[in-house]
């Protein structure tokens, strides 16, 4: 057993936006190195954290939106990897990190970056809009942040990586290919790509601190006693094999992408942990079957803030899916589980949570791969009472008024696996310990 290992995950069990961010920079409290290993800057991690003003005990908030950098930057002790399996839009990267700095946040000599990362260029962006204007009604819903043709082109054995960028000849020459090659498929497209090249020829000399060999990077740390924290990127639902195909990312965002986007065998994984929001949102197109589009949904939405953190879309909402719970468990085997957003349940009457797919009155024996049979299904509903309380102040689960703690009780023992942590605020101190 690896249970002693020092790597944790942090892993997005939804459709994303479970609040992966809040727990993550919690937990780097007591991380060494907190790394990425899938995605790209599609991703939106938001973070609320209390700042001393200098006027005695005052504190007010301050909130950090992370795409690409890992979340545990805010922890002034905790170095950021970002690893082989992430892509890389090199500007945005230094923007990201600029606007942190400029928050006050010094990540000088701790953000290192895999030599393997591949690289998202500005033409796999227009691309990815323009494939999404060629799927007309039938589009993703991408964050056009280039991710689906960076993937496509890493897994063609076409891409250029991060190490590629220190052959400025061969960068070049490849460079070249590939934006020919996007003419060739979508027409010309206004792109400066001698520009570009040049670009990168200053872009590569500052990022030359930060690049790593990652493997070996992280291996010496855990050898070195380090504790490791790794944040998933987007969420089960999302992935590009269990996920509702084809409205998925195109990165494995499963416990299974931690081992090929870092580098890590399953052995090394100690504790795997699920962040499971208290209803569900989904940014995007595709399948929901629990989507609420009426007064609960708009509910869900205003008071839980469901905007898109990276594009600033409305997020759909809808009630607990503990189907889509239970293929998410299968796969990625969590030990524990952290509840979020449970605050935002306050006000309801009634809360549903989807306990069952149902065709033709009979139960469906898992998550359907086909969106056609998805369809067709009838979400079967268990009803609980609300609670009808603020709990945003809680500190502890025997303060949560009764309606509320059965509620979680019931997820878990659904579940089979426990709820640790329980999130009753965006704030980081508005999470109760179980
Ligand atoms: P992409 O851009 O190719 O990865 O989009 C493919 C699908 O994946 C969804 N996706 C997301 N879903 C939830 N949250 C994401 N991050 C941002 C956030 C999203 C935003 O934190 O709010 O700001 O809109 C994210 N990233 C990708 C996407 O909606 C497509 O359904
Ligand atoms: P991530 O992609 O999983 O990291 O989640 P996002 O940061 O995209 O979205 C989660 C949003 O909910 C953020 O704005 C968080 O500040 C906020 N949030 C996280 N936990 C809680 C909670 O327990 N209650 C409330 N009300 N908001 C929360
Ligand atoms: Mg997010």
């Amino acid at each position: 057993m690896s249970t002693e290992s020092a790597v944790t995950v942090v892993l997005g069990t939804q459709w994303g936006d479970e609040g992966k961010g809040k727990l993550v920079d919690i937990l780097a409290a007591d991380a060494d190195v907190c790394a990425r290993c899938a995605g790209g800057n599609n991703a939106g991690h938001t973070i609320v954290v209390p700042v001393l003003t200098g006027n005695e005990d005052e504190k007010v908030e301050k909130t950090f939106a992370f795409h690409l950098l890992p979340s545990g930057l805010v922890n002034p002790n905790c170095v950021g990897l970002i690893g082989n399996g992430v892509v890389v839009h090199l500007p945005s990267f230094f923007e990201e990190l600029d606007a942190l700095e400029s928050q006050g946040l010094d990540c000088s000599n701790r953000l290192f970056i895999s030599d393997r990362a591949q690289l998202v260029f500005d033409f796999h962006q227009i691309v990815d809009g323009l494939k999404e204007v060629e799927l007309g009604g039938s589009s993703i819903g991408t964050t056009k942040k280039g991710i689906g043709p960076a993937y496509s082109g890493k897994a063609s054995r076409s891409g250029l990586r991060v190490h590629h960028l220190f052959d400025s000849r061969k960068f070049a020459v490849q460079f070249r290919k590939l934006v020919e090659g996007r003419y060739k498929r979508y027409g010309h497209f206004e792109y400066d790509t001698e520009g570009e090249i040049l670009r990168y020829q200053e872009l590569a000399a500052r990022l030359m601190p930060f690049v790593v060999d990652s493997v070996t990077y992280i291996h010496s740390a855990l050898k070195a006693g380090k504790r490791v924290l790794i944040e998933g990127a987007n969420a089960l639902m999302l992935d590009i094999d269990f996920g509702t195909y084809p409205y998925v990312t195109s990165s494995p965002t499963t416990i299974g992408g931690v081992c090929t986007g870092l580098g890590i065998p399953p052995k090394l994984i100690g504790t795997t942990i699920g962040v499971i929001k208290a209803y569900t949102t989904r940014v995007g197109g595709g399948p929901f079957p629990t989507e609420q589009l009426n007064d609960i949904g708009e509910h869900l939405q205003e008071v839980g803030q469901e905007y898109g953190t990276t594009t600033g879309r409305r997020r759909r909402c809808g009630w607990l899916d503990l189907v889509v719970m239970k293929h998410s468990c299968l796969i990625n085997g969590y030990d524990l589980l952290n509840l979020t957003k449970l605050d935002v349940l306050d006000d309801l009457e009634e809360i549903k949570v989807g306990v069952k797919y149902l065709m033709n009155e009979q139960e469906l024996p898992g998550f359907p791969a086909d969106l056609d049979v998805l369809a067709q299904v009838e979400v079967a509903y268990v009803v609980f009472p609300g609670w009808k309380a603020s709990i945003t102040s809680a500190k502890s689960f025997e303060e949560l008024p009764e309606n509320c703690r059965q509620y979680v009780e019931f997820i878990e023992e659904f579940l089979g696996v426990r709820i640790k942590w329980i999130g009753v605020g965006p704030g980081r101190e508005s999470m109760v310990e179980k």
